[in-house]
């Protein structure tokens, strides 16, 4: 078999000295059969290349070349737009480790099924090898991995989100991460996103969708992370990163850990108000999806494992995001927005007026009726185009951080902001975190689904053992940040939002640095510290409204733990005694309100 020793040939010249890499690519290259293998050394002429074929087979679409240059629009299948949770399963030797919040497959039968899948599937067609780093160059917390896969666009976007080339094949040693992706026919019924996180390892067959597909991003960033992270001692968090700088120089470091599409990007991306910015204060950013704290120092400090977005288009415009809309104006690959085939626009719910003619996010003329662009239309968009990075985002270390936020998007009940009492009640807030279901993942948008700390899609183990490993990284800090809850996501009787939201949400940061400065003024609550409407910086929210924003609505909250209680049972004896107790008290706080 002529070919297969060419591989084995070519393979071991480019993989001089990395053992472990080349004798697995060789296994998965065996088993996929490629006409030709492809090793991405992250030049710019192979990006181009990628974007030449995509282009050249009718797959991706040239945008206006004046107005987003280098810019591309691609059409996903329309029966994967999403992420489906229900076909993404963590495949660790025994199910209580994958814990209740996951499905579970017995690694072995995973691997049979899996592999019959992946056999001889890229006959006639070229494997792509994608090398990658994840984190700062020089950070002893950065990691590498290896994608292999037949799309182009799953390698044109990893190459943007991901540091992909020869720094990290130098870098492969037996601890990378190694993801096979297989675009196969895009059959539902056998799709799978499959993680084995004992042997670092992720299957992904029958999808080319974003956070399915880009293998770099939710499968090792953040469900292979967190399984490593804990054995490290360190966390890897659904957290975005930003860092503020006062007018007198101090900078805070906050992250925020929101379920999909609940605003981490545009919170990240956060322009001041004139009020704030006419002051001096900075706003700058360090992470828009996902962050990695370690404990150095003492304390938490994030890095971003990611060098570009693939952020929501849905919603995005000069006015919401003015710095969102500069970043994704050139060298942008657009997933599912709409198009105007007359100027070659990308358009979406939110950017302006609809075009005279467009067409929807699948090619047909829009009529008006529904949607345009799809709901969770993206971009993919180097992080260096972004105006307002924090230097922090290039230290090995990181930013070090002072809060913590948890929130989702709930209509009622849970009010603009609120503060923990202590660590373990934090933990307990995250831990509860419950939210509506948004179109980022498939199912029933608006159910209110639990989702602790943002992490149940992204969690690689037992969320019982995740509460307690939070539990313990706290112990061995010096300086804990404190730990809110916020909800920029309440709306009236006529359904409005009743917060201004995106820029207006820095009223609330200057309260939580006031806090972190030992300054802002608190009022104790059963749920925790909430400030006081007067002393608020409400802005041009109305004092009514921000008294309603603020209220602790103690039989609201009675029936919001009694919501909770059985999604924590269903830990069984695993969920933490320490993290009952924190319950327990909380409801007998409420009770006695
Ligand atoms: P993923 O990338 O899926 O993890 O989402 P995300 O958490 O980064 O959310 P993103 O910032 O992209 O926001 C998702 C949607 O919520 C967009 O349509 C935004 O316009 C909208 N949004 C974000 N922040 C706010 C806010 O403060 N208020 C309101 N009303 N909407 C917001
Ligand atoms: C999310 O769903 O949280 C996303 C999009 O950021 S994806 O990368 O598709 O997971
Ligand atoms: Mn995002």
């Amino acid at each position: 078999m002529p070919v297969r020793i060419n591989f084995a040939d070519d393979i071991d010249a480019a993989f001089q000295g990395k053992p472990e890499a080349s004798s697995k690519l060789l296994e998965y290259a065996e088993l996929l059969n490629p006409d030709s293998i492809k090793i991405l050394s992250g030049v710019k002429s192979e990006y181009a290349e990628l974007i030449g074929e995509l282009m050249s087979e009718g797959k991706i679409i040239r945008l206006n070349t004046e107005a987003y240059p280098d810019s591309y629009l691609y059409r996903s299948d329309p029966s994967d737009v999403a992420r489906t949770e229900q076909d993404t399963y963590i495949c660790t030797r025994s199910r209580d480790e994958a814990g209740p919040t996951n499905n579970w497959m017995a690694p072995e039968e995973a691997k049979q099924k899996l592999k019959a899948l992946l056999h001889n599937s890229m006959e006639g067609r070229r494997l792509l090898v994608l090398p990658y780093i994840l984190g700062p160059g020089d950070s002893g917390f950065s990691k590498v991995g290896m994608v292999l896969t037949d799309s182009p666009y799953v390698a044109a976007n990893q190459m943007i989100i991901a540091k992909v080339g020869k720094d990290a094949m130098e870098k492969l040693d037996s601890k990378f991460v190694l993801g096979i992706h297989a675009t196969l026919s895009l059959d539902p019924k056998n799709r799978y996103i499959a993680h084995f996180p004992e042997e670092r390892l992720i299957i992904s067959v029958n999808t080319n969708y974003g956070g399915n597909a880009l293998l770099s991003k939710k499968c090792h960033a953040l469900r292979i992370a967190s399984y490593v992270a804990r054995q490290e001692g360190v966390i890897a968090e659904h957290m975005m990163a930003m860092e503020l700088t006062s007018p007198d120089g101090k900078s805070y470091g906050i992250t925020g850990a929101f379920p999909s599409s609940s605003g981490k990007t545009n919170l990240a991306m956060l322009m001041l108000p004139k009020d704030y910015a006419g002051k001096g204060w900075k706003a700058r950013l360090v992470s828009d999806d996902i962050s990695w704290l370690n404990l150095t120092g003492g304390r938490l400090n994030a890095i971003n494992p990611e060098y570009g977005f693939f952020g929501v288009a849905t919603g995005t415009n000069e006015h919401t995001n003015p710095n969102a809309m500069k970043s994704v104006m050139s060298n942008t690959i657009f997933t599912n927005v709409a198009l105007d085939p007359e100027r070659m626009l990308p358009w979406w719910e939110g950017l302006g007026s609809v075009p005279k003619k467009l067409l929807d996010w699948q090619g047909r003329e829009y009529n008006g009726d529904g949607k345009a662009a799809h709901p969770n239309s993206r971009f993919t968009t180097p992080i260096a185009q972004y105006p307002e990075l924090s230097e922090k985002y290039f230290d090995p270390v990181g930013l070090p951080i002072n809060a913590i936020l948890f929130g989702g998007r709930r209509k009622t009940l849970v009010p603009l902001v609120f503060e923990a009492l202590s660590w373990e009640h934090g933990i307990l807030i995250g831990a509860m975190l419950r939210a509506e279901r948004t179109a980022a993942a498939a199912g029933k948008i608006g159910e209110i689904i639990n989702d602790p700390m943002a992490m149940r899609p992204f969690c690689g183990y037992n969320m019982a053992d995740y509460f307690d490993h939070w539990h313990n990284v706290g112990n061995r800090l010096k300086e804990k940040p404190r730990i809110y809850n916020v909800n920029w996501f309440r709306t009236n009787e006529r359904g409005e939002f009743m917060w201004p939201g995106f820029g207006e949400n820095m009223r609330v940061l200057n309260w939580i640095t006031e806090r972190a400065d030992g300054k802002g003024v608190a009022t104790k609550t059963p749920i925790g510290y909430l400030p006081e409407t007067e002393s608020f910086d409400r802005g041009s929210t109305s004092v009514e409204v921000l008294g309603q924003l603020l209220h602790v609505d103690k039989e609201g909250w009675l029936a919001e733990l009694d919501a909770v209680e059985p999604f924590f049972e269903s830990f069984g004896e695993r969920f933490p005694k320490w993290l009952w107790k924190e319950f327990h008290d909380l409801r007998g706080r409420l009770e006695g309100y």
